[in-house]
């Protein structure tokens, strides 16, 4: 195997033997091989001018790819056979095809083989290889957002012609030019997905509200709901209601708390642990069962596999999947039956002081006159956009200490599992608004877009004069095409962490430095010194 896709690759230069997230020889060949097929699908569905099963597959395939979704070999296999008869429906693009359109396996060791052609070490000096990568790690974070979305019924059929305009690209000749370009258009249907999310999310569930969230687990049976599928989480308050059982956010559905439709329920209690890596000892003592909807499922100790499920594109060998029926509805009924005869949550050390999350762009665009005003007093010198991933390498402690370290009139806007490294902080207030502003999963970014336009057009100036520096923690696709998606729009002279991407050649490095002033974060104090002026 050959995966350098996610910021805890080994080295930081590429998992050859398992992956550090625990993925096996075995089923990263699988995915690669699963990618590949997908990309001889983009050829033919472009070609045929879009074909609707064909984008469908070709999002939802590329989500399981993502890191830390799926582990499950058997999935993957099935998956290998659907994409072939997918592919094999669809007319040939030309006489003369890439492999990726023909190739067909006889049986597993062809499959195999295939594998171990696809997974060459990378060259770390090669551009285009380099460029490529790029470009499939940020189509990939597109399916993942454009799954969501489609979830709810709002497509917009420029994302998936892009996704197979990239795909495709990828098996046919290219140069160098020629795919910065399409890198570069990755970063604006980027754009174009996440509005499309937060409108899927907003118009279905309403505009979040600036929201305190209980830590403390209530004294009844509970299921622990995680990852960004808010469709699932409403299935299951609905479900669950009226049945004694209380329902509960882990990592990235935390800021489900905010929206109208989930916060009427009496049983969604509150939000138990943190982020995605500590879910081990925290779904452990947790006690009652737990439903890993996406990223990041990590492999589950033996205390809790008969009680924890995945659904969507999740999956984990011996775990138990809940599928969903033809109308996307799922049943959670054994999950209820499992929680009643399970104990209450233990509460856990460092528990206790609510969490603050809903700061949309609605919500924080209703008090812009007084983040406005707070800015021309002086009481908000500057914004520090700290969004992004969070994950379990000691070095992202920096994040904390960044936070804290902090002047009292600064204001951290954020979105995604990045926030658990500093949202039990005391941080107080600025100007009257809370010093992190969360504007919710990294599926909500787009919210902090919003926000520095608003502020860009209340104050009359470009998006890189407004006092905002940007220091943002990385650690799977999702966030490359979040960067890509920044790029699009101009923004500049961000700080990426704790590791630039291995995937980042010398020479693709240097062109992103030099138009975008992209740099790696170092040290606490130099990094203040330097974003905080
Ligand atoms: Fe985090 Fe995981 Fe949302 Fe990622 S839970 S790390 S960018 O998959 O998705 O922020
Ligand atoms: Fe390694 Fe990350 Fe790939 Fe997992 S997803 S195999 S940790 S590079």
């Amino acid at each position: 195997m050959f995966c350098y896709q996610c910021e805890e690759t080994a080295r930081g230069t590429g998992c050859m033997t398992k992956g550090v997230c625990g993925k096996d020889h075995e089923t990263a060949g699988l995915q690669d091989v699963l990618i590949y097929l997908c990309k001889g699908i983009a050829v033919r569905s472009a070609a045929a001018g879009g074909n609707d099963e064909a984008r469908a597959f070709i999002t939802d395939a590329l989500f399981t790819t993502l890191t830390n979704v799926n582990f499950d070999a058997a999935r993957f296999r099935e998956m290998i056979d659907r994409a072939i008869a997918v592919r094999d429906s669809l007319p040939p693009a030309c006489g003369d095809e890439p492999d990726a359109c023909t190739w067909t396996p006889e049986n597993d060791d062809a499959i195999a083989a295939k594998a171990r052609e696809i997974a060459e070490p990378a060259d770390p000096a090669d551009d285009l290889r380099s460029l490529t990568d790029l470009l499939v790690f940020g189509v990939k974070g597109l399916a993942a957002y454009y799954h969501h979305a489609a979830l709810l019924g709002y497509t917009d059929d420029a994302i998936p012609a892009f996704m197979e305009k990239a795909l495709a690209a990828t098996v046919l000749p290219q140069t160098a030019d020629g795919m910065t370009a399409l890198v570069l258009e990755c970063g604006g249907a980027g754009v174009g997905v996440l509005a499309l999310l937060d409108k899927a999310h907003t118009e279905t569930y309403g505009n979040p509200a600036i929201t305190s969230v209980a830590t403390v687990p209530r004294e009844r049976p509970g299921i622990l709901i995680t990852g960004h599928d808010l469709p699932d989480l409403k299935m299951l308050l609905e479900q669950s209601a009226e049945s004694g059982v209380d329902v509960y956010t882990h990592g990235e559905m935390l800021p489900a708390h905010a929206y109208p439709a989930f916060a009427k329920y009496p049983h969604l209690a509150g939000n138990y642990g943190s982020s995605w890596w500590h879910q081990r000892e925290e779904f452990e003592r947790f006690g009652g069962p737990v439903v890993v909807t996406t990223n990041c499922i990590v492999p589950p100790k033996e205390t809790y596999t008969g009680r924890i499920y995945t659904t969507g594109p999740a999956g984990y060998p011996g775990v138990a999947h809940i599928p969903a029926a033809a109308d996307g509805g799922k049943d959670f009924s054994a999950i209820i039956e499992q929680a009643k005869t399970c104990p209450p949550p233990e509460r856990l050390e460092g528990s206790g002081r609510d969490l603050v999350t809903g700061c949309g762009h609605a919500a924080v665009t209703a008090i812009a006159g007084t983040v406005v005003e707070a800015v021309k007093r002086g009481d908000i010198r500057r914004f520090v956009v700290m969004a992004g991933c969070d994950g379990r390498q000691s070095e992202r402690s920096y994040y904390t200490e960044f936070a804290e370290a902090l002047p009292q009139d600064t204001v951290i806007l954020t979105a995604g599992c990045a926030k658990f490294r500093y949202n039990a902080l005391d941080l107080g207030t600025a100007g009257g608004i809370p010093r992190v502003i969360d504007a919710g999963q990294c599926n909500d970014s787009y919210s902090l877009v919003v926000i520095a336009q608003a502020l860009a057009g209340a104050f009359g100036v470009g998006l890189n004069d407004l006092p905002i520096s940007y220091n943002i923690a990385w650690y799977e696709q999702k966030a490359v095409l979040v960067l890509l998606a920044l790029l699009h729009l101009g923004v500049k002279n961000i700080a990426l962490g704790p590791k630039l991407p291995a995937f980042v050649s010398p020479g693709v490095l240097a062109v992103l430095q030099e138009n975008f002033g992209i740099t790696k974060n170092s040290a606490v104090e130099a990094d203040l010194a330097r974003m905080v002026p």
